[in-house]
């Protein structure tokens, strides 16, 4: 087959990118075509989204990236913007670290109950699932018409069409998992409007082409075709990971740690749901068994906090601090929400008795040893629920850049980690993309083909990691 170039959208919490594949039979060559910053605006009161500047770095990408044969979108998962009876958009799309979804969880599952949401939708536990955000506003509720999660919404600004991608529908606690359809009778119940959610599209599905007004602020023809891929970018990272075997398990490690497994079904027993893992939508009808670490969040907004002091120098200095100082479960809800992050970091070894780590350099070590202890603890309870035995860790995302983490994660597991590709998300995009013009039968095998991949192995004291493990399971909140 002759090779095709294709432009995959990926917006995450920190950046938004878009990048350019050139696929053709031996391999895929990605490149950068246009990065810009995703910055949420507090107005008002509440935090937002600035998605009509995210949707100018869109058009800004697709420019630079020249024309293609087609366009894929992935982003973050569970927002979405609301359209009214006459197509505009009502309001601005709200961050889901936004508090005003505060107690509205409790109130819910005080309602409905914990088992029967889990049973429906197999999702998670997390105060800011679409199906939360959207009972926390009620007024907008109303007014609305139509619910499109954020790339289903850009796609509409490119394209004019209106679906929802199964892979981030699968995010809103309002799928049925196994059905593979919305929970109309959940919706009911909850009294969200079921008529609000366009119809359902699978990953590789023609999601409309390019109206012309739109391609002449861009350098693709009108006309273009814009494919629905695995719009969550989670479940596109996942699609590109470089497996050779079955037997793995993965880290999607960008602002947060999407650790789990992939499986052929949902997982929905008691002792799943109490251990607060999902059954997220993936490529073909898998699941995406996994638990959100709270990541590398935590460390961006020490970052932050620091007035932005250059990472590779900071991870040196943190590889040589003293290790197993102070340790916190990064899971704690404290650490949700934007802030002061070294300083709730100091509160949490306070509380629970443990000196604060001092300095930049310390407080690293602390964040990274409790993320590969967060690690080891999910990585291993994903096995047990589900019985998918796991040989090796695949890390992909930014994170995958951070050396110091992924031994870390090698040491305290005891299994071997490969990590990249970086723009794992942005190759799954573009790769089902690809597949659908019928240029890849195998994603993973042309991943492991093109891009290169480090290998840690397990190294040092394992029992010093077992220590920490117990010691921090004691210290927790
Ligand atoms: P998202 O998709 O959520 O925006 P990314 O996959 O782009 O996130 O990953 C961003 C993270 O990658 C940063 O928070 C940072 O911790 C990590 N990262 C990026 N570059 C480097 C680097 N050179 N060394 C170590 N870590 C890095
Ligand atoms: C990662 C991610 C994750 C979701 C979160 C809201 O970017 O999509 O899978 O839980 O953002």
């Amino acid at each position: 087959a002759a090779p095709a170039t294709f432009a995959a959208v990926d917006l995450g919490a920190s950046s938004g990118r878009v990048m350019t594949a050139r696929v053709h039979p031996g391999g895929v060559e990605l490149s950068e075509a246009h990065r810009f910053a995703n910055r949420p605006v507090r107005a008002g009161g509440t935090l937002h989204w600035d998605i009509l500047s995210l949707y100018q770095g869109v058009l800004d990408g697709l420019r630079a990236a020249g024309p293609v044969d087609s366009i894929g979108i992935d982003s973050w998962a569970v927002d979405y913007g609301l359209l009214d009876a006459s197509g505009r958009l009502i309001g601005n799309p709200v961050h889901y670290r936004d508090e005003r979804t505060s107690g509205v969880m409790e109130r819910v599952v005080d309602q409905v109950g914990a088992a029967s949401l889990y049973g429906v939708s197999g999702l998670q536990f997390l105060p800011f699932n679409t199906v939360y955000q959207l009972l926390a506003d009620p007024a907008a509720l109303e007014r609305a018409e139509t619910l499109l999660m954020i790339p289903d919404l850009l796609t509409h600004w490119l394209t004019g069409s209106i679906g929802a991608e199964t892979t981030n529908a699968s995010t809103t606690g309002l799928y049925d998992v196994r059905a593979g359809d919305w929970a109309r009778p959940l919706m009911d119940r909850l009294g969200v409007p079921s008529g609000i959610f366009p119809a359902l599209r699978a990953p590789g599905a023609p999601a409309g082409t390019l109206r012309p007004d739109v391609a002449a602020e861009t350098a693709a023809p009108g006309g273009t075709p814009v494919v629905a891929v695995a719009s969550h970018d989670t479940a596109s990272a996942v699609a590109a990971v470089p497996a050779a075997t079955p037997e793995f398990a993965y880290i999607s490690s960008g602002t947060w740690s999407l650790v789990g497994v992939e499986l052929p079904a949902p997982v929905l027993s008691e002792e799943s749901r109490l251990a607060n893992f999902t059954n997220e939508g993936g490529l073909d009808g898998t699941t995406r068994y996994l638990r959100n670490v709270m990541g590398l969040w935590i460390l961006s907004e020490c970052l932050r906090a620091w007035d932005h002091p250059a990472l590779p120098g900071l991870l040196d200095a943190a590889g040589r601090a003293r290790p197993f100082g102070a340790l916190v479960d990064p899971d704690d809800p404290a650490f949700l929400p934007p802030g002061d992050m070294p300083g709730r970091v100091a509160a949490y070894c306070e509380r629970t008795g443990q000196r604060p780590p001092s300095g930049p350099p310390e407080v690293v070590r602390c964040v990274l040893e409790s993320l590969a202890l967060a690690y080891r603890r999910t990585v291993r309870d994903a096995a047990r629920l589900s019985g998918q035995a796991v040989k090796v860790i695949h890390i992909v995302g930014g994170g995958a850049r951070n050396a110091l983490l992924c031994q870390m994660t090698a040491d305290a597991t005891g299994l071997p980690v490969h990590a990249g590709p970086v723009e794992a998300a942005a190759l799954g995009n573009a790769l089902v993309q690809a597949r659908a013009l019928g240029l890849v039968g195998d994603i993973r095998e042309l991943v492991r083909r093109s891009e290169p991949i480090v290998a840690y192995e397990p190294r040092g004291d394992q029992t010093a990691w077992d220590t920490a493990a117990t010691r921090l399971a004691t210290t927790s909140t």
